[in-house]
């Protein structure tokens, strides 16, 4: 926990302005480094029907330690939250394998354990205007999930494996027609065996040094890091091992992102499954500092982060502080820029720079203004704020 004080401290984020937003009230001048200066274009609150699937957000602002701890962590999940008896709990991993298993949680504590720390962000994260900061960063822990696939003993031509969740809900294929079809359908959501292989993906138990919560998926889920947070099935029941290609809800008929592109002047559009993390950053708040204005927000993305840029208003794109680098690089990183604020209303964007040059788009670059559904929007992100 070191290193992550000492960073919250150079980030100004720390204990003092979590006092003032917390405590609400007004503490003296010494006691507080930083004031929060509030968003003038706060989101509208999630509307009634999205409440039974997105059940916690926390605002930008809010999201001020590196570590999100769990009350401070968004939540969502399509169907009944389970809570579940984690003594009789089962994890079966079967199909086309030559040696099903059945695992209780201890037989996965017995196994290797494993940390990462991985931000995890919904794929509808700015998508919708009330669906806005629904993003975290934990370090998880569990068991390699590799080590379990290898006891099972894929089949040869096992192409996909499918992590069902103990949650379901009733599902109307083809509405209005004829041939309408319900089905009860688990969550769930396949990965091809080889990103299923991948070292990193842990059967989580714990995250930030506690057992799971029930809203993060208790008592085991599926950290996958590097991927949006649909793939990282909580409240897992059943890891299937299949020959064909899983077609569930979540796999091919939502969290589907639909692109219209332009191939030799003719426009086709592109289905795609939403896959890995994009690189994307935010303006998180601005706060009013001993000598002026300070904007801090966050970097994340599929390749280490070399910069952030902020513009203001119109202005020219200016290098904003990037907090010193962790050896996680599944992690976002804090960035900040001192800012010599005059009064009046202001726009804030910010936008990431990969290693590779690579520069997040912007809201009207092609591939964010033609793509027809909200999932997957990393194009940059513009704030408001009023300077009095
Ligand atoms: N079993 C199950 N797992 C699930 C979901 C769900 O509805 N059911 N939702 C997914 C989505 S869309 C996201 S963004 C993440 C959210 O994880 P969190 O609630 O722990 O933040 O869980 C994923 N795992
Ligand atoms: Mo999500």
């Amino acid at each position: 926990m070191e290193h992550i004080d000492r960073r919250e401290v150079l980030l100004g984020s720390g204990a003092a302005s979590g006092a003032l937003l917390l405590g609400g009230g007004f503490a003296s001048a010494a006691e507080i480094r930083e004031q929060l200066i509030p968003w003038a274009d706060q989101p509208p609150p999630v509307p009634p029907p999205a409440q039974a699937v997105v059940k916690t957000l926390t605002p930008w602002e809010n999201l001020d330690s590196w570590i999100t701890p769990d009350d401070k962590f968004f939540g969502v999940g399509h169907y009944e939250w389970p809570a579940i008896d984690a003594a009789t709990w089962r994890l079966d991993v079967v199909g086309q394998v030559g040696s099903p298993h059945t695992y209780t949680l201890n037989d996965l504590k017995a196994r290797p354990r494993q940390e990462v720390t991985f931000t995890l962000e919904c794929s509808g994260d700015n998508g919708l205007p009330f669906l806005t900061s629904a993003i975290g960063n934990a370090k998880w822990a569990g068991a390699p999930l590799a080590g379990v696939l290898e006891a099972a003993k894929a089949k040869g031509g096992a192409k996909e494996v499918v992590f069902f969740g103990a949650d379901r809900g009733d599902e109307v294929l083809r509405p209005g027609t004829p041939s309408e079809l319900k089905i009860s359908e688990h969550f769930a959501r396949s990965m091809s065996i080889e990103d299923a292989m991948s070292a990193a993906n842990i059967l989580c138990y714990e995250m930030n040094g506690e057992p799971l919560t029930a809203a993060r998926g208790a008592p085991v889920r599926l950290i996958a890091p590097g991927w949006f947070g649909i793939a990282n099935a909580k409240w897992l029941r059943r890891i299937e091992v299949r020959d064909t290609r899983f077609m569930g809800r979540f796999m091919a008929r939502d969290y589907v992102t639909v692109r219209e592109e332009s191939r030799d002047g003719e426009t086709v559009v592109e289905q795609t499954s939403v896959g890995r993390v994009l690189l994307k950053s935010a303006p998180a708040r601005v706060t009013r500092t001993d000598g002026g204005y300070r904007i801090a927000g966050m970097a994340w993305g599929p390749t280490p982060i070399a910069a952030v840029e902020v513009k203001i208003d119109d202005g020219a794109w200016m290098k904003a502080t990037l907090a010193e680098a962790d050896n996680s690089p599944f992690a976002w990183r804090f960035w900040h820029l001192d800012w010599a604020a005059t009064s009046g209303e202001h726009s804030i964007t910010s936008r990431a720079i990969d290693a590779a040059g690579k520069v997040q788009p912007a809201m009207d670059d092609p591939i964010i203004a033609n793509k027809k559904t909200y999932w997957e929007s990393n194009g940059q992100i513009t704030r408001k704020v009023r300077i009095v």
